[in-house]
């Protein structure tokens, strides 16, 4: 059988990473697009990367970006691709409140001009076309959510994505294209963006643990959400594509967990025990045993609207692709603490950069510092 050839945007992102990861190892050549950047932003897929001089390479990237529609068809015609990964996004729901134009312009009308570029190449009735789509979607509608839950978007990241939705559902059935979403709730790793609040928790749980950082501030402790492996989610996307039919599927875990109890997984792995005291923006974390505060709560970290309570129901995509979760919500949070902690102890360069970064994520949300990826070649993957 030939070799299939998928085009990822968000090629250097959590998912784009694990996805570029699966895809190789079943034998695709994969195809990224990352975006041009003053400084490295490729850290998460320098292990994937190699000379592209060099025979048989089969990872490849490619300089684009999802407001630049000439780009987007130049490089779906030069790649040819069976499957097209649109991950590509502003993702950040909070930082979307800040740029809510930007993040409509990529989060929506990227999505409307990969599909553009499929039906103007002549490509609708070869090519499969896979939608990041969120639990955002559903806002506060009750929970459990599922694919028939009426969305309720409650932020400009929402909004966008719902846009994004429904572009992918009606070139679907206008042209035929296979195309497909996949409503992922949230999905977690050791390489999650720092800024998100189960990174932002499980670095500073590190950091404190080594004596770098005092303590930690976040906003909303009672919300919940239903978080999953980013590995488990991914195997989800491929098997969306391969499907005969296209359709939507959520991918979620079937468990809701809220921060608190994030905070409190987490802080235990390295022993300590939270104490919760007070209330609202007053509320504190403390160790139990040395009384010490390590969680304080910041009103700069509320949502100028938030959503509650996020709950999936996995069943159609449990039912009709096989696919389940397999790590557990305390695995996750395991192997996320476990992932920081050593990245701190075993390398001093991640030390320094987290002496010069201490509390960044603390200060300037959305503005983080820079990822340490565990266990990887630290090759260069400039694509020029
Ligand atoms: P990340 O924020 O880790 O990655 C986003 C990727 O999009 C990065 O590669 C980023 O590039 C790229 N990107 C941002 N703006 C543009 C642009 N203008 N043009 C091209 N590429 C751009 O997100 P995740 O990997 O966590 O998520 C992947 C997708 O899935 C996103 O669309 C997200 O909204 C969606 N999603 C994520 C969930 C989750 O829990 N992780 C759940 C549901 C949906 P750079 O590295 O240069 O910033
Ligand atoms: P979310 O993820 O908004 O669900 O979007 P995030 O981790 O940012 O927030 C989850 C919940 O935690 C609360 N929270 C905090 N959040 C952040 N970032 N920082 C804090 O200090 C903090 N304190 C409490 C938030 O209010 C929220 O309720 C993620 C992204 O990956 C999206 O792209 C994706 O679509 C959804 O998940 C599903």
């Amino acid at each position: 059988m030939a070799t299939k050839r998928a085009l990822i945007t968000g090629v250097t992102g959590q998912d784009g990473t694990y996805l570029s990861e699966l895809l190789l190892e079943k034998g695709y050549e994969v195809h990224g697009v990352k975006r041009r950047s003053s400084s490295f932003n490729t850290g998460r897929v320098d292990h994937l990367y190699a000379d592209p001089h060099q025979q048989g390479v089969r990872f490849h990237m490619h300089y684009g970006d999802l407001t630049d529609p000439t780009n987007l068809i130049r490089l779906v015609q030069q790649v040819q691709p069976d499957e097209i990964y649109n991950l590509g996004a502003q993702s950040h729901v909070q930082v979307s409140f800040e740029t809510p134009e930007y993040t409509g312009n990529v989060d929506a009308l990227g999505t409307l001009r990969l599909l553009e570029a499929i039906r103007i190449l002549g490509m609708a009735d070869r090519v499969r076309f896979y939608q990041a789509s969120t639990s955002e979607l559903y806002g506060n509608a009750p929970a459990p959510q599922s694919e028939t839950t009426p969305f309720q978007p409650r932020s400009p990241y929402a909004a966008a994505k719902l846009y994004s939705y429904w572009i992918t559902v009606n070139y679907r059935e206008a042209y035929g294209i296979h195309a497909s979403n996949g409503i992922l709730f949230n999905h977690e790793s050791p390489i999650r963006g720092e800024t998100f609040v189960t990174r932002k928790i499980t670095r500073a749980v590190a950091a404190i643990d080594a004596g770098l950082q005092d303590r930690l501030y976040l906003g909303n402790l009672d919300s919940r959400r239903d978080w999953g492996h980013a590995r488990d989610y991914v195997r989800g996307m491929w098997q969306i594509l391969q499907q005969d039919t296209p359709e939507d599927y959520v991918l979620a875990t079937g468990e809701t967990h809220s921060v608190r109890e994030f905070v409190e997984l987490a802080f235990a792995r390295i022993g300590r025990e939270i104490e919760w005291h007070g209330t609202g923006v007053e509320e504190q974390g403390r160790c139990r045993e040395t009384g010490k505060v390590l969680i304080e709560v910041s009103a700069k970290y509320f949502r100028p609207a938030e959503v509650d309570l996020l709950l999936g129901d996995p069943t159609k995509a449990q039912d009709e692709m096989g696919w389940r979760h397999e790590t557990t919500f305390p695995q996750l949070v395991s192997e996320m603490v476990d992932a920081d902690r050593a990245a701190l102890n075993g390398n001093n360069e991640t030390r320094r950069n987290h002496d010069r970064n201490a509390n960044e994520t603390g200060r300037e949300e959305g503005l983080g510092g820079r990822s340490p990826w565990h266990g990887r070649s630290s090759a260069v993957a400039s694509p020029s």
